[in-house]
């Protein structure tokens, strides 16, 4: 009797576990795939055995199906060989994703990423919405392997979420909508509806922001949350009550891709999951059988621009009015750089006309991100960083991918998140 219950609660479980969402996709027309393919192989491509190797870029691979096998291959055994003592929770949670994509077993790294969700806690209600990015990858992660052990993980984190009273942040909702999306779905039959409720809930709120935050041409926040945003809003299974145009973001998405706006491999890995009607969500099902190459069909591209010998002006302003009343400064120097260049490339010049301007650079997923500007560095403590402005705008980009103008004044401002 005790056992044909086990066996009865364990059908029912798998029965909540695969119960599929009706969701809302769109797809790509079809003369339109060449620029997608090749998007695809320019983050293929980006996999080198000398980088650091980024498993968001694996994982995007595994769902839309890879080219380049040996990419695959050489990434899969970097992330196996990755010391786990390096790496934050959300960098664990990926890489935990990316190994079981590649039918790997993660090995100890599950119970690692579990024991730091026990403990995890935010500082305070006010704690910034970017805190819980890194939270939210793991509890998605926790979920996929086993919903049972998460539940009451989850739960905390929900209630956490709800209580947070800092401004949203697009890239952070959809990736904690995603991980509640998980949740939800996963309720046993027949368990505590308060579950339900309670993950309904959060979802409703952050769904909520999420359509708030979506542009009359499509975009979901700015260019480079709209990826994330489209996964969330492809699962959730509450719908926000301004309907959303999934076409609409397609088509623009597909503007910015031809204007050259994705060529940061991590820009890539956010965004092309979403172009091939794929979510996170969809790893469990990722199948590693013999794969075969395949050949993708590639755009045909209007002439590069010509290359100018030209150059421009840039007018760089560096500026801290936070740390050490003694410290504080506010330097500009105009520098001469090729047009064409990258930020980075202005910064260096700045650099070596005027030691006031040396700096450094740390290496991320995204690339290099400035991590200190004359000794003043930032400090994931205060929440302090080195932000970059044109004019008044911050820029939506890192400094080894924006390209300045000319005569634009961009600002280094010390600041606070
Ligand atoms: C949190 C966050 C930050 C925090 C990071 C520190 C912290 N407390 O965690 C802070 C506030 C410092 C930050 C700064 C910036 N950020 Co930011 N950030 C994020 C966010 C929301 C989550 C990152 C994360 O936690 N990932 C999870 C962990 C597991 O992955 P990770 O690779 O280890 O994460 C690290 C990197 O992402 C890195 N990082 C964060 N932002 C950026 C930006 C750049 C250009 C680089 C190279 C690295 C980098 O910091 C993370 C923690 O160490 C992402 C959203 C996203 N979609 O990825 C945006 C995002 C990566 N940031 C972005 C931008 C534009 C910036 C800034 C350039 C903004 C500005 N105008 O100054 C600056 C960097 C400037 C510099 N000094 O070089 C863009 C990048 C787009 C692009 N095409 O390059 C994103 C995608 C947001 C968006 N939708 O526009 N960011
Ligand atoms: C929704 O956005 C508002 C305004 O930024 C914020 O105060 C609230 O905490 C957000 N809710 C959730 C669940 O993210
Ligand atoms: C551009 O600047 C470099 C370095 O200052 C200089 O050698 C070169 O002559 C300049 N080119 C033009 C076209 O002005
Ligand atoms: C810093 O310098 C810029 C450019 O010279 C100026 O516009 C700005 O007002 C200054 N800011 C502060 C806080 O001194
Ligand atoms: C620069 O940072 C300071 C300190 O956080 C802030 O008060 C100021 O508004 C910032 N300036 C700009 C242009 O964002």
């Amino acid at each position: 009797m005790v056992w044909f219950l086990i066996y009865l609660l364990n059908i029912l479980w798998t029965m909540a576990g695969t119960n599929t969402q009706t969701r809302s996709s769109c797809s790509i027309p079809s003369e339109q795939l060449p620029w997608v393919n090749d998007l695809q192989v320019q983050m293929e491509n980006s996999v080198t055995s000398s980088d650091f190797p980024n498993p968001s870029v694996l994982i995007a691979m595994n769902l839309v199906g890879a080219y380049n096998l040996e990419a695959q291959k050489l990434l899969t055994y970097e992330l196996m060989a990755s010391d786990t003592a390096d790496l934050t929770t959300g960098q664990l949670a990926l890489t935990i994703m990316a190994l079981t994509s590649s039918c790997r077993d993660p090995g100890s790294k599950m119970s690692v990423l579990q024991k730091q969700m026990e403990n995890w806690a935010p500082s305070g209600p006010s704690e910034e919405a970017t805190a819980f990015y890194g939270p939210s990858l793991a509890i998605m992660t926790l979920c996929q392997k086993n919903s049972e052990t998460t539940l009451p993980i989850a739960v905390r984190f929900a209630k956490t979420l709800l209580a947070n009273s800092s401004p949203f942040n697009v890239d952070t909702g959809a990736v904690a909508t995603l991980a509640l999306t998980c949740m939800y779905n996963k309720i046993p039959i027949g368990s505590d509806e308060s579950y339900r409720a309670l993950f309904g809930q959060v979802l409703k709120a952050i769904v909520e922001n999420i359509s708030m935050s979506i542009k009359d041409n499509g975009i979901i926040g700015n260019i480079y949350s709209t990826g994330l945003a489209m996964q969330a809003l492809s699962v959730t299974p509450v719908q926000p009550k301004k309907e959303w145009d999934c076409e609409k973001t397609m088509n623009i998405i597909l503007d910015e891709i031809k204007q050259g706006k994705f060529q940061n491999s991590m820009s890539i890995a956010q965004i092309l999951p979403s172009l091939r009607g794929k979510t996170y969500l969809d790893l469990p099902q990722v199948s590693c059988g013999p794969d075969h190459e395949v050949q993708p069909t590639l755009p045909n591209y209007p002439n590069p621009p010509p290359t100018s010998a030209s150059n421009i002006t840039v007018t760089y302003t560096i500026n801290n009015q936070l740390r050490g009343v003694e410290l504080l400064f506010n330097v500009t120097i105009d520098v001469i750089v090729k047009s064409g260049s990258v930020l980075l490339v202005v910064l260096e010049e700045a650099q070596r006309k005027n030691d006031m301007f040396k700096f450094e650079t740390t290496m991320t997923s995204w690339g290099p991100i400035v991590s200190s500007i004359n000794n003043i560095a930032e400090n994931v403590n205060h929440n302090t960083y080195w932000q970059f402005l044109s004019g008044t705008t911050p820029l939506n980009e890192g400094v080894a991918d924006y390209i300045p103008f000319n005569n634009e004044h961009i600002t280094a401002n010390f600041t606070q998140y």
